[in-house]
């Protein structure tokens, strides 16, 4: 209905047509565009058709279910006035007291983010997130927070699933307008793996809160101060809450280990506080935290400061609902949970496993159970679109106490270990990686710091090296960039400083710092950049553009490459992005409101003497062909 040409059109034919009929008659120029808009989206599937998806390979495409989706029951009961509406009402201090108020335990909903951060490798994609949105919002409208953006999300939406992160963010802001959303925020490192200057920092939060973040969860990778203080101030300037997180490592309770004892931790969170921290964040991004440990921690932390304590973990030791029921117990406001589908193992808690291991207690949940369980099925059948990228943990791993490995890096190393050869020597790669830990005197492990140690923890176990050959052969050895740079202070200064005598080895003369580097980073010149970025995409970048490109210059140009090659592949369901499509199958893609692609696989050509195929596809009704190059 939408593909007219003028002498058809029904305005053209009633003779009432006048001399700015063209002009004015937008569908007439649908046609040329929609048949470039189906091209690259039959280019796109075509290629997965014949070539596979990077990572996941070709094979016979599966069949799935449509993931059900719950239905919105609307009461004629008023609304419950939530986080977000007191936020943009009243401020972050509005919000702050609210926490402070109420009874029951807050929950923050990490399904959008560190749920599949840790289980599917960050992978799951905008249209699936976008699918539940509304609904979550409405059926669960006492969720604190949605963490929904930043850690690795924003690198891999560009890099693997070609798609923009902030329009991920603009989409489920529109869809989600009661929700207070969060993100975790790498201090100095932003989204990224390095530090960046603080006007780099500062503009990233202001563009961020305008495009809709509520909660910065601040860390920083080496729990260094002066490496949050920047972030926390500008999260204020622009009224958004500071949740400044203290990374959790080794055992507060294990008196052999007294570096990260009850004293750090308090002290840690009297220093946050006098830096303007709204919520104070217990980041236990292995799943260290013991019940007994939690009890303790929570206890003291509650005496020593005034502001809300939100605790996070992962379950990759299987004793997370424990160590939140010990944590409610001594007072806890707010703690991180996921939809059960999407939950366990290196993932975080269940939030309905949380609302039964706390009910008829007096800080149970307050959510409607039976709206959390039917948005769970619509995650159970989403998940089956992603197992490729399981990280094959399926039982609770205690060894977790032991290497200290966060959630999100276990599959990746894993994976790097492979890469270079070592999947064999996995459980050598493990241990390695404790020792590492105290060869560069116990650091706190999160990233980027876990990647230091799980660099030099692979180098060690690839070149069979152990702590004596480092000290004694060091000068001689090639050491992972990542580990000099460490040692040269790049990524901050750890607690306790460095080991001197490994800090020489490894620096072998190389000069080293022990200011924030950030002090030391020349401010970036965003016209400048803007101009240049300008350049090499022949149109005027938006500022949310300049950010990514700042950030991660190649992954970004290389994004736009594959969106002017393949359109908007966003738009596309997840099974057909992964897996391209059958012969004989039909998909429907949704472009804009009223405007559908209706495309169907009628065969696929066997490949010529340059490996090309044709696949011919119906598109509207109209017969296409699509050379591809098969490359198996
Ligand atoms: C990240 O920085 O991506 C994390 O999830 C750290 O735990
Ligand atoms: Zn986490």
């Amino acid at each position: 209905p939408f593909l007219y040409n003028v002498l058809s059109h029904p305005l053209f034919v009633s003779g009432e047509a006048t001399t700015t009929f063209i002009d004015t008659t937008d569908e007439l120029f649908n046609f040329p565009k929609m048949r470039d808009r189906g091209n690259k989206t039959m280019k796109y599937i075509g290629e997965v058709t014949v070539n596979g998806f990077p990572g996941i390979g070709k094979h016979e495409k599966k069949y799935h279910s449509s993931p059900r989706i719950p239905e919105i029951i609307t009461t004629t009961e008023k609304r419950i006035e939530t986080p977000k509406m007191i936020l943009d009402a009243k401020g972050p201090d509005a919000v702050v007291d609210w926490v402070k108020n109420q009874s029951s335990v807050l929950v923050t909903d990490t399904t959008f983010r560190d749920a599949h951060q840790s289980l599917l490798a960050t992978r799951v994609r905008t249209t699936d997130l976008k699918h539940i949105a509304k609904e979550t919002s409405e059926l669960v409208p006492e969720l604190f927070s949605l963490e929904m953006w930043g850690g690795a999300t924003f690198d891999v939406a560009y890099r693997f699933l070609n798609e923009d992160p902030w329009i991920r963010l603009k989409k489920l802001r529109k869809l989600m307008p009661h929700t207070l959303f969060q993100m975790l925020f790498r201090g100095s490192n932003a989204v990224g793996y390095q530090n960046y200057p603080d006007n780099v920092i500062k503009e990233f939060i202001t563009v961020a809160a305008r495009e809709g973040i509520d909660v910065f969860r601040i860390f920083d990778s080496l729990n260094w101060l002066p490496q949050m203080e920047k972030s926390i101030q500008y999260v204020r300037d622009v009224d958004k809450i500071a949740e400044a997180a203290i990374c959790y490592t080794g055992d507060v309770l294990d008196p052999s280990r007294p570096k990260y004892n009850m004293a750090y931790y308090k002290q840690m969170a009297r220093d946050l506080e006098n830096m303007g921290a709204h919520i104070i964040a217990i980041k236990d991004m292995a799943g260290l935290l013991q019940p007994q440990a939690a009890y303790h921690l929570i206890s003291e932390l509650k005496a020593t400061v005034d502001v809300p304590i939100h605790l996070h973990t992962h379950d990759t030791a299987g004793n997370g609902i424990i160590t939140y029921s010990a944590a409610a117990k001594a007072g806890v406001d707010i703690v991180d949970v996921a939809m059960s589908a999407m939950s366990g193992s290196t993932s975080q808690p269940s939030m309905s496993s949380l609302y039964y291991a706390l009910e008829n207690g007096d800080r149970d949940l307050d959510v409607n159970i039976e709206s959390v369980q039917t948005i769970n099925h619509y995650w159970e059948d989403v998940r089956a679109f992603y197992t490729p990228f399981g990280n094959g943990i399926n039982a609770p791993q205690t060894e977790v106490y032991q290497h200290e490995m966060p959630g999100g890096q276990y599959s990746n190393l894993q994976q790097q270990a492979k890469a270079v050869g070592l999947g064999e020597r996995w459980d050598d790669i493990k241990k390695m990686y404790e020792r590492v830990n105290y060869l560069f005197g116990d650091i706190v492990k999160v990233t980027p710091s876990s990647k230091v140690v799980g660099d030099m923890a692979l180098f060690m176990v690839q070149n069979n090296l152990t702590e004596e050959d480092i000290e004694e052969r060091g000068s001689e050895l090639n050491f992972p960039e990542s580990v000099i740079s460490f040692f040269q202070g790049d990524l901050g200064q750890p607690t306790g400083g460095f080991p001197k005598k490994l800090k020489e080895t490894i620096l072998n003369g190389r000069p080293s710092i022990e200011v924030r580097p950030g002090s030391l980073a020349e401010p970036v010149d965003f016209d400048q950049v803007k101009e240049e970025l300008a350049g090499k995409i022949d149109r005027e970048p938006t500022d949310k553009e300049v950010i990514s490109y700042i950030m991660y210059p190649q992954v970004f140009l290389d994004y736009m490459t594959m969106y002017n090659t393949y359109g908007d592949v966003e738009l596309l369901d997840t099974p057909t992005f992964f897996q391209g499509m059958r012969v004989g199958e039909t998909v429907e893609v949704r472009i804009e409101k009223g405007k559908t692609l209706i495309i169907t696989l009628d065969e696929i050509g066997e490949p010529n003497l340059e490996g090309n195929r044709v696949l011919f596809f119906n598109l509207n009704g109209q017969r296409r062909e699509i050379v591809i190059k098969d490359s198996n």
